[in-house]
């Protein structure tokens, strides 16, 4: 142990502080009531520190419709981001949201057309098809570069954040709250993390 210690202070010249080094990551696990994962919820984290700089987040922004879907079925974009909409579909859809952050309707269009929208306003949008009432989207715009969705076991892990204080904020179309979503508060301590967050869908 100490041997290997002694080689890493050697290789970068100098003594190494393991735990300084270690990048925070927050594992979060959504679960509901009855203990079981929630998939799909947004989770968003905000800490007293936020870093400066345009929000980029590794998925694409965009939704396509197809098999009279909406796919990615929620979402996660940075506020102000411009969502392309193609339809790949053979039958027409419209978009309509009645939603606050973005009170819209776009038309019908068809096969291989796309349509953007720019969502300037956080919060979360649903949005549906004015043919299919099957349809269901969900958009939502955040204002954190540290946000997103719980995979089928209803964990998400988020990485990079500054220690300290923060709050954690989860979102669901399905929880019992107005707006669908609970805030808590919580401390990143650097290094791996991990959290539970029990909601109650309706
Ligand atoms: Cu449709």
């Amino acid at each position: 142990m100490a041997v290997g210690i002694a080689a890493v202070a050697a290789l970068f010249g100098g003594p190494v502080l393991v735990q300084a080094a270690t990048p925070a990551a927050l594992t979060v696990q959504v679960v509901d009531a009855a203990g079981l994962p929630v998939r799909d919820a947004v989770v968003e984290l905000r800490s007293a520190k936020p870093p400066a700089g345009p929000i980029r987040f590794p998925w694409k922004i965009g939704m396509v419709q197809k098999n009279r879907q909406f796919t990615p079925g929620t979402l996660i974009v940075a506020k102000g981001s411009t969502v392309a909409f193609p339809n790949l579909d053979n039958v027409r859809h419209s978009i309509y949201s009645f939603s606050k952050p973005a009170r819209r309707e776009i038309d019908l269009y068809g096969r291989d057309q796309t349509r953007t929208h720019t969502f300037a306003v956080t919060g979360s949008v649903k949005l549906g098809c004015n043919i299919h009432d099957e349809m269901r989207g969900y958009i939502r715009v955040t204002d954190t570069p540290f946000a997103g969705k719980t995979d089928h076991n209803g964990h998400i892990t988020l990485t990079g954040m500054a220690g300290g204080a923060a709050s954690l904020t989860v979102w669901h179309p399905q929880i019992r709250t107005p707006s669908g979503e609970s805030t808590s508060a919580i401390t990143i301590t650097g290094g791996a993390q991990s959290h539970k967050l029990k909601v109650v869908l309706r």
